[in-house]
């Protein structure tokens, strides 16, 4: 089976998910993008960040998979074919860099560590105190955010989720609804964005959410960029409400160098690295999905395209 591998200037993931994918399954033939060969050959292309329309230049594609957890690249471009299954990539070391980046950001607030940097500039010996209890209000259970709320509540915190289906997940209480997400944000010490960006989450951190967050509190956007309204954060944060950002996504990535999130002082920026999906984990999963899709059976991460994730 012919499966095209688009990671534009990822040439050594690409290599590499290529290697494992041979090891993994002979029957599976990898080429990498640009050298896609015959078009006519390829069933399955495994995409991120590819170029618009690539998509059209397949006319056997029976399965796209995106190289990543997000999939609004994908649905965004109109040369996705209707009507074949489009699968996600979510293999463990996604699931676990991201557990990892999600309680580090919040136990660097919560225990002051940028206060202390400070005070060691200045040498100056200023214990601090740190409340016990600590609620942190995950908007998206799926997947990531059901690793990250282990790894919260590993850490001793309490948990609470925002959801589209509402009920529990893992055990985690989650609530839906525009008023049910005020109402637990008001109540939350940090609050962690990990939705999928759809017509309905798009412009999600916004003023009214802000509005009633915390003084003192912690916004984590590890979601998309656009589910930020960017103007409304700094105004918040002039209010201390809430206190700190830690942005990892971007409307526009790379971040231009001349945007006032660079050096705003309440604001942490990293650049689109929660976490990382790492090829030898991608290749177990994609290799699963075209295995599963020659025989027919249930894919894994499969995309609802109405509902867009
Ligand atoms: P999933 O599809 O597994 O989960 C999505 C979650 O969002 C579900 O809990 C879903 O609710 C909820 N949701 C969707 N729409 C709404 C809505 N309108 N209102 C309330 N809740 C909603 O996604 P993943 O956990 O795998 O990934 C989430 C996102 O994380 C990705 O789409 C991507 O944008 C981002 N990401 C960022 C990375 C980074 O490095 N910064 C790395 C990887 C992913 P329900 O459970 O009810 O269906
Ligand atoms: C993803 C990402 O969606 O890296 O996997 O953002």
């Amino acid at each position: 089976m012919v499966v095209v591998i688009v990671l534009p200037g990822r040439r050594s993931d690409a290599r590499r998910l290529a290697d494992d994918l041979r090891a993994i399954d002979v029957s599976i033939e990898p080429r990498i993008w640009p050298e896609a060969g015959d078009p006519e050959e390829v069933e399955a292309v495994v995409a991120w960040k590819h170029p618009p329309g690539l998509l059209r230049e397949f006319p056997r594609l029976r399965l796209v998979l995106s190289f990543g957890a997000g999939v609004e690249h994908l649905l965004a471009d109109p040369g996705l074919p209707p009507g074949i299954p489009l699968v996600r990539t979510v293999e463990p070391g996604l699931l676990s860099g991201m557990a990892e980046y999600v309680v580090s950001a919040v136990a660097q607030h919560r225990r002051h560590w940028e206060a202390y940097r400070e005070d060691q500039r200045a040498a100056r010996w200023n214990p601090r105190n740190y409340e016990l209890s600590h609620t942190v209000l995950l908007l998206g259970m799926g997947r990531l955010g059901r690793s990250v709320a282990r790894a919260l509540k590993a850490a001793g915190l309490s948990v609470e989720g925002w959801n589209r289906t509402g009920g529990s997940a893992d055990g985690v209480p989650c609530r839906s609804g525009r008023d049910a997400l005020l109402d637990a944000a008001s109540r939350a010490d940090a609050v962690v964005c990990l939705l999928p960006l759809t017509g309905e989450t798009e412009n999600i951190l916004d003023r009214d959410l802000f509005g009633v967050m915390k003084e003192g509190s912690l916004l984590v956007n590890v979601g998309r960029g656009a589910h930020l309204v960017e103007n409304d954060l700094i105004e918040a944060l002039g209010r201390n409400r809430p206190a700190h950002a830690v942005l990892d996504v971007f409307r526009k990535e790379p971040l231009p160098g001349d945007h006032p999130f660079w050096s705003h002082p309440s604001i942490t920026v990293t650049p689109h690295v929660a976490a990382l999906t790492d090829p030898g984990g991608a290749a177990e999963r994609i290799a699963e999905n075209l295995r599963r899709l020659r025989s027919g059976e249930e894919l894994l991460d499969r995309v609802d395209r109405e509902r867009g994730y």
